[in-house]
């Protein structure tokens, strides 16, 4: 499963860096894309994980999901 959410904050690679770890925490993420630029962030997951678990750790790193 494809994931693609806006994220409000990011403004450096250290923000990158800080998303991705939260992120990479969950259980079942295969891989994480984040656009800089557009502010789009891609994750690739397993089936069994919810949105709403990644939208959580997205808010829980200090960042904000449009
Ligand atoms: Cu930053």
């Amino acid at each position: 499963m494809k994931i693609e959410l806006k994220v409000l904050g990011m403004n450096c690679n250290h923000c990158v860096d800080k998303i991705e770890k939260f992120i990479g925490e969950l259980d079942g993420i295969k891989s994480i894309n984040v656009d800089l630029k557009t502010k789009m962030v891609e994750i690739e997951a397993e089936d069994y994980v919810s949105i709403s678990s990644i939208k959580e750790a997205i808010l829980d790193s200090g960042f904000e999901v449009e």
